[in-house]
Order: structure tokens, then sequence, then C-alpha cells
């Protein structure tokens, strides 16, 4: 049979990153452990974890349990993690990734992410208004670069970056960011955002691929017309089309799903692929960013309205 790729993407580090990661945000803890196996079983050697999610410490019990059953061994996966909005102050970086480490009972990170362009009070776990600072971006990014010179997280990366501010990173940057970890689904193609990653290197990954349905993101991205014809026509879920369309364009993509059915089909990607004329429907699509970072938004805050949170990617 026929094997339509890519797999991996290759990173500005050199490394190989599998293009389909499973999501673990808003999965209970109860669940994703099985749902981790479940991951694995069918085929997923990336997993996307953060410690703001809550469960990192279940998923490092279902990553135990693959190692000592014998299914995959650590050099097989590629794990992700994201240092949250509280933990910015250089001291409080390596601490938050020896708890990361800690929970999911690993020596060391395939990727560390910071999670926001936001910066909060250390301890706070809200972003409502006086809890948001300023960015203190040299220092943390610099205290980002002590962990991959340390080895212990093997690539370094940042999430939720607009160009303007990816830009500014990138010049003071001693270890450029590998990768942008975004909103990107077929109703919000970041297209300017991921020219600008790709002119300079940075690997571009797509959050909520789905539209993130049933979450508070309320998205639709399943139910758009365009997505449904082309899903009718080549046989295959609204979902499937589109985490295939994601990597077609150059994106990994990370679906989450608690559902040993929808997880098999979210990674069934390989023996098929979008044919040209039906890729180009895509741009047909209207556009809208669905986590849209309203919670970060104050008149006395740091950005005092969206367009400054996104600078105008909005
Ligand atoms: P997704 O776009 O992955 O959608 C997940 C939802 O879709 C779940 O409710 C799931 O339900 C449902 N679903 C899964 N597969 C299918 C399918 N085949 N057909 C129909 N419905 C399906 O949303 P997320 O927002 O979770 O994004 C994915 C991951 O990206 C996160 O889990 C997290 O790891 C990461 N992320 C990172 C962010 C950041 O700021 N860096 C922000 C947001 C997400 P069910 O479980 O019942 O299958
Ligand atoms: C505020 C949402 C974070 C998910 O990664």
């Amino acid at each position: 049979m026929a094997e339509y790729g890519p797999r991996y993407f290759e990173l500005n580090t050199g490394t190989m990153m599998p293009s389909v990661g499973f999501g673990t945000w808003r999965a209970p803890p109860d669940v994703i452990g099985d749902a981790v196996v479940a991951a694995v079983m069918a085929g997923y050697r990336h997993i996307d974890c953060a410690s703001a999610y809550g469960n990192e410490n279940e998923v490092g019990d279902a990553l135990q349990r693959l190692f000592s059953t014998g299914t995959v061994k650590r050099c097989d996966l590629w794990i992700t993690s994201k240092l949250w909005c509280s933990d910015h102050s250089p001291c409080d970086v390596p601490k938050a990734l020896s708890k990361t480490l800690q929970d999911l009972k690993l020596d060391y990170i395939d990727l560390y992410l910071v999670h926001w362009p936001i910066r909060t009070k250390p301890g706070s776990h809200r972003f409502e208004e006086g809890a948001i600072l300023p960015l203190c971006l040299p220092e943390t990014w610099n205290a980002m670069e002590g962990l991959y010179a340390s080895g212990q997280a093997r690539a370094i990366g940042v999430c939720n970056f607009s160009t303007k501010k990816l830009q500014g990173l990138l010049s003071f940057a001693k270890v450029p960011p590998a990768v942008n970890q975004v909103e990107c689904h077929p109703v919000w193609q970041q297209t300017q955002l991921g020219n600008f990653c790709q002119s300079t290197g940075v690997h571009l990954s797509a959050f909520s691929p789905l539209g993130s349905p049933g979450s508070w993101i309320k998205g639709e991205v399943l139910k758009e017309p365009v997505l449904i014809q082309i899903a009718e026509e080549l046989q295959k879920s609204p979902a499937q089309v589109a985490l295939r369309w994601g990597i077609q364009s150059g994106h990994s993509v990370l679906p989450k799903s608690t559902n040993e059915s929808r997880i098999k089909e979210n990674i069934d990607l390989f023996s098929w692929c979008i044919p040209p004329d039906a890729f180009s429907r895509f741009t047909r699509i209207q556009q809208t960013r669905l986590l849209r970072g309203d919670f970060a938004v104050h008149p006395n805050g740091p950005y005092k309205s969206l367009e400054e949170l996104w600078d105008g990617e909005i």
C-alpha cells in the first residue's frame, strides 16, 4: 500500500519530531492513563503534555506501564511539555521542568515550550487583573537555553507567539526556538505566521487541530461545509481530513481524544492524501481564531486588547 507522509518533521536542532502528537489538555486524570496507552498501541509516538493540564503524573504512570511491558522504549517516544505562565522567573524555570520530569517520571524532555507569551505572579493560577505582569522574555528564554544546554530539554520553543513576538525572540535568542505551537486548523490556517516560521526555520505545530469541539472554545471546525464535502469525496471523516490538511500544510498536529476508536481514527492518515484540487479549496474557508485569549486582556494589564496580545493577527 502506498505511504503518504510525512511521518516526521525535522526541527532546527536536527531531530525528527513525529508529525502526529497526542493531545492531553482537558483529559481527566482518571482516564488519561488508559488513553495514552491506547494512543501508543495505535501508533502515536508523540505526546503533548503541560504542567497546567493537571495530569502529567498520570501520563507518567502510563509511560512507566508502556516501558515496563516493553511496548516501547523511552527513545521511541517524543514527549513535549510546557512552562506555565507563573513560572517565567528565571529561577523558577528549572524548578518547573524538574517538577514536570518528576511527574512524567522521565530524565529528559524532547521539547519544552513557553506555554503563553503571558507572565503571571508566581503561584497564581488565574489571569485576573493584577496577576498579569509584563513579560521578561530575554531572562525567561535565557533560562530555557540553560535547560537546553543541560540536556534536560532536547529542544526548546514557544506557544501562542505572533509573527512579531517570534521575530522579537529570534532577535536575541542564542538558541532559536525549534517550534511555535499555535492554534491551527482549516478555520484558522495561520498563513502569515506559517510563512514566517518556514522562512526562519521554526516548525509550526498545530494545537486544537479539530477546533477543540466540546471545550469552552466551542469550535465548529468539523461542521465546516468545505471540510465535510471533501471528507465525503475522500470517504474519510471530517476530523481525518482536518488532520491530513494540517500535515500536508507542513504542520505537526496534536489531536486529543480519550475515546479508543477516535484515537485510532485520528492517526489513520498515512495511506491516503488530499489531492491538489481538493487541497486548494481550503482557501475558500472563512477564517476565525477560536482560542482568542480574552482572559489575558485587562485595561491596566500588559495586554489592553486582543490586537496587542496577537499583534494584529486576530
Ligand atoms: P482538538 O482540536 O484536539 O479536539 C479535541 C476534541 O475533539 C475532544 O473533545 C475530542 O473528544 C474530540 N474529538 C477527537 N477526535 C475526534 C474525531 N475523530 N471526531 C470528532 N471529535 C473528535 O482540541 P484540543 O483543544 O484538545 O487541542 C489538542 C491538543 O493541543 C490539546 O489537547 C493540547 O495538548 C494542545 N493544546 C495546546 C494549547 C497551547 O496553548 N499550547 C492550547 C490548546 C491545545 P473525545 O475525547 O471524546 O474524542
Ligand atoms: C488556556 C488554554 C491552555 C491550553 O494549552
